[in-house]
């Protein structure tokens, strides 16, 4: 029996967004052929299915994109603080034609099951063109948020009007011009809907189930005089990145706000709140998701800032976030968005005092009343983090799969690696860091270069993570959680932490120890020899 039969490429990835083109870059360096499927007719990934208006990056542009290609860096003409869907797109667009990475990725291709075939040390990865690809690595970089959401609101299939999943949106423009739209949903993506079509339909509903603390993005376009200024500081960009703790390139705020007054912590938070981003949260104090008094003091600031924003009272009750801690949802960027309640074409709906019933041929109809409109947008989020592989029909050792292993909660050693599935890694598993996703990426990928460099060198033709290892991950997720105020949030459903889907059993999803946290944990298993890999030379049962 072949402990190791010749597969038809060295390694399959799965997706063609920051994660797969990374990783197609770490896989040339070692030499490795691959092919490449993704189910989109262009690269992009995330950003390009959620096309929805508006759509833009909340990590500042010069640190949403990749490091691994200095010179393309130094020459992106990063036109705005906060980067445009499209120009998101565009600058992966030149990354792959850069570095020829079309040729190996097969567009319009969807993986439709995977399975490790122990005999031969070797995934069989099957696609919705009908073929087969059999490789030796298998590596996934599907995202946290593949898996649209979608309530099963009665009666939705009989909406005559038009309605749209904003991660499933049209390629051809949409029309909202004097239409009477609604939105349900306030994350981030309904947030970043909301306010900009405030300023083009006729009239908007939002439908708010949880209000969440907006924090002001303040985007601007970045004049020549500071880009020329921002493009001599690459190496200070990304040492900065790669040092905080969310990966956004931007210095910790080196106080704590525990032993600052009450005046002095309202200073503090007026700056932060004028700098934009998410500079509210981490440049002010860097004990906010930790300190309880802390938390309660910037949660009421900000209250503070939507009631002064926001001219109707009622509305303005309404949109402050009362039943969980700042941070125990993830806060969206705003651009104006409280502003936009302010108009006379913007009406808010509390779903939680007045729920949808239906979805009618005309409209929506709540508890108190049916309303109808043109248009109905679904900003109702993802089946985020676990749902994307879960759904890949993914099969390891034994039959077991990713589906029914993830079932209360989804565990991959340094949010990669799961026990029972060797010779596969997934950039962007559940216990991943949760922080800016594209320097999470590089340094995820250029961990998995190291494991499969090992097993080349040592001619192992199987590695598999330990059930031990994976489980110590996992622990130490639990208790980085368990140190923040974020479980308080649990009851609004944050995605995060797999609360948001009904029926998904919430657990510590994604690790919130920081990219400091992450990196020190990396460099130490490859100083150690990979304690947490199991690498064979020979099938494990033969
Ligand atoms: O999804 P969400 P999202 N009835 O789950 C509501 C990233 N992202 O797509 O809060 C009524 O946050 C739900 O209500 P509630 C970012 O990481 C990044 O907005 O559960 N409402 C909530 O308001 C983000 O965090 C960027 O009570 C219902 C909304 O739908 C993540 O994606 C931009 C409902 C879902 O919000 C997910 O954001 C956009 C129901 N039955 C997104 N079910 C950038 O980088 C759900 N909702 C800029």
């Amino acid at each position: 029996m072949p402990i190791s039969s010749s597969p038809d490429v060295d390694a399959v990835v799965v997706g063609a967004g920051f994660a797969g083109l990374r990783t197609i870059h770490s896989l040339r360096g070692l030499g490795l052929s691959m092919r490449v499927f993704e189910a989109g007719d262009d690269v992009g990934g995330t950003w390009y299915w959620n096309r929805y208006p508006g759509a833009r990056t909340d990590t500042e542009s010069w640190a949403y994109c990749f490091s691994f290609d200095q010179e393309l860096w130094e020459q992106w003409p990063f036109k705005e603080r906060f980067t445009a869907q499209g120009d998101v797109l565009e600058y992966l667009r030149a990354v792959a034609d850069r570095h020829g990475m079309r040729e190996v990725i097969q567009f319009s291709t969807r993986v439709v099951a995977a399975k490790f075939d122990a005999e031969a040390n070797l995934w069989r990865v099957q696609t919705d063109d009908g073929v087969e690809t059999s490789c030796r690595w298998l590596i996934t970089g599907l995202g946290w948020l593949g898996i649209a959401y979608k309530p099963p609101f009665e009666g939705a299939d009989q909406f005559e009007g038009e309605s749209y999943v904003t991660s499933q949106w049209p390629h051809e423009p949409v029309d909202f011009a004097g239409k009477k739209v609604a939105v349900i949903g306030t994350g981030a993506t309904g947030i970043q809907v909301i306010q900009t079509l405030a300023h083009i339909a006729g009239d908007l509903t939002v439908f708010q189930r949880t209000p969440n603390y907006v924090m002001p993005g303040r985007n601007h376009a970045l004049p020549d005089e500071q880009l020329a200024g921002l493009h001599d500081r690459f190496e200070e960009t990304w040492e900065q990145a790669y040092s905080h703790v969310f990966g956004f390139p931007m210095e910790p705020a080196n106080r704590l706000g525990g032993g600052l007054s009450d005046q002095e912590l309202e200073k503090i938070f007026e700056a932060g709140w004028e700098a934009g981003g998410f500079r509210f949260i981490f440049q002010t104090v860097d004990d906010m998701l930790v300190d309880q008094r802390v938390n309660d003091a910037a949660s009421e600031f900000v209250r503070g800032k939507i009631r002064s924003i926001v001219k109707d009272p009622k509305t303005a009750e309404m949109l402050c976030p009362t039943t969980h801690p700042i941070g125990g949802k993830r806060p969206p960027l705003g651009n104006f968005y409280y502003e936009a309640f302010n108009r006379d074409n913007v009406h808010l709906i509390s779903v939680r005092e007045d729920p949808i019933e239906e979805i009618t041929r005309t409209g929506i109809r709540t508890r108190s009343g049916s309303h109808d409109f043109d248009v109905i947008i679904y900003a109702t989020g993802f089946d985020a983090i676990t749902g994307p592989l879960a759904e890949m029909n993914v099969e390891g050792l034994d039959g077991r799969t990713i589906e029914s292993e993830w079932a209360s909660g989804g565990q991959m050693f340094l949010g990669l690696s799961a026990a029972g599935f060797p010779n596969m890694f997934s950039v962007l598993g559940p216990q991943a860091p949760f922080a800016s996703h594209p320097p999470v990426i590089e340094r995820q990928v250029e961990f998995i270069e190291k494991v499969i460099s090992q097993a080349l060198e040592i001619g192992s033709v199987r590695v598999e993570t330990t059930q031990e290892a994976q489980q110590d991950w996992s622990d130490q997720c639990d208790a980085v959680l368990d140190a923040t105020l974020l479980k308080q949030g649990m009851g609004d459903r944050p995605w995060f932490l797999g609360a948001n889907v009904p029926g998904k059993e919430p657990s510590a999803l994604c690790y919130l120890g920081g990219m400091g946290g992450f990196i020190a944990a990396v460099d130490a298993e490859v100083a150690a020899g990979f304690p947490g890999y199991r690498f064979s030379k020979e099938p494990a049962r033969l």
